[in-house]
């Protein structure tokens, strides 16, 4: 029997899979909290499943992050109604075994890399572990992704530069050249994207920001959520077009 395309949970709702694959302290964790944030004030009803965290006393990720949400109907889709599972996976070294399980059955992958000087060679050290678990369906087009820095509100000495990061991506041989890399690479910043929304309802004109129903109205996403929460937009897009390309090239 054929594999379904779009898998469906419990509920027989289909839901994708997006997973944040990257170093410790990368800003995963970070991510899903703003994001988890946004759609609240946003649209609560878009909030499936709230965000649940598996973490060591350091607060650093043991297990894994996962918050499920829903798309709109129609959005990208004839189907009625579609969700995507956001997952982030535990960076550091020793929960190897762990990233394996929680890549199982993904859909979309964003890898999410630091730019601070010190941290580098465990930028290296991801990439290359992402290489060997997943290179060929990254390399082939079989499964999605996009390359995020984060962190870009670190001054610039305190930080690598994209063009660095494009060099990488070609030596570990996750893209052909520097034009390929430049199209997956994407740059922003959590702490911003978080300080700038935590700062909106203390602005003179929050009630304007508003909906009749008091939702923040997505237009007046400042630029640095709009950055944050553009990865993701991307790749759900990403990943939903392949899919409905995979149905298409089976029914031909
Ligand atoms: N300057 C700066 N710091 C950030 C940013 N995003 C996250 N951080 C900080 O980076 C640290 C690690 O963030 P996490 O989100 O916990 O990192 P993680 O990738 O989930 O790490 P693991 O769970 O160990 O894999 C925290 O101290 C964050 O406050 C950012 O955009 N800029
Ligand atoms: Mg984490």
């Amino acid at each position: 029997m054929k594999q379904a395309i779009f898998k469906r949970d419990v509920e027989g709702v289909p839901t994708i899979k997006l997973t944040v694959f990257g170093p410790s302290l990368a800003g995963k964790t970070s991510l899903l909290t703003i994001y988890s944030i946004l759609k609240k004030v946003e649209n609560p009803d878009s909030v499936y499943s709230e965000l649940k965290k598996i973490d060591d006393p350091s607060g650093r990720t043991a297990l894994f992050d996962q918050s499920v949400f829903e798309l709109p109907k129609g959005q990208g889709t004839s189907l009625p109604l579609m969700r995507y599972a956001l997952y982030s996976v535990a960076g550091q070294e020793r929960y190897k075994e762990t990233r394996k399980v929680v890549l199982k059955g993904t859909d979309g992958l964003m890898v999410m890399l630091d730019p601070m000087v010190e941290q580098w060679e465990e930028n290296v050290k991801s990439l290359n572990e992402l290489m060997d678990l997943l290179g060929d369906q990254l390399t082939t087009g079989k499964l999605p992704w996009v390359l995020v820095i984060n962190k870009i509100d670190l001054p610039p000495e305190e930080r690598k530069t994209s063009t660095e990061f494009m060099d990488l991506m070609v030596k570990v041989g996750l893209v052909k050249d520097t034009g390929e890399a430049f199209t997956k690479l994407l740059e922003m910043s959590c702490l911003s994207a978080r300080n700038d929304l935590l700062a909106m309802p203390k602005r003179k004109d929050w009630r304007e920001q508003l909906d009749s129903s008091g939702r923040l109205r997505k237009e007046a996403r400042p630029e640095s959520v709009i950055k944050a929460a553009h990865p993701i937009e991307v790749l759900t897009r990403m990943v939903i077009e392949h899919k409905i390309q995979m149905i298409r090239s089976r029914s031909q």
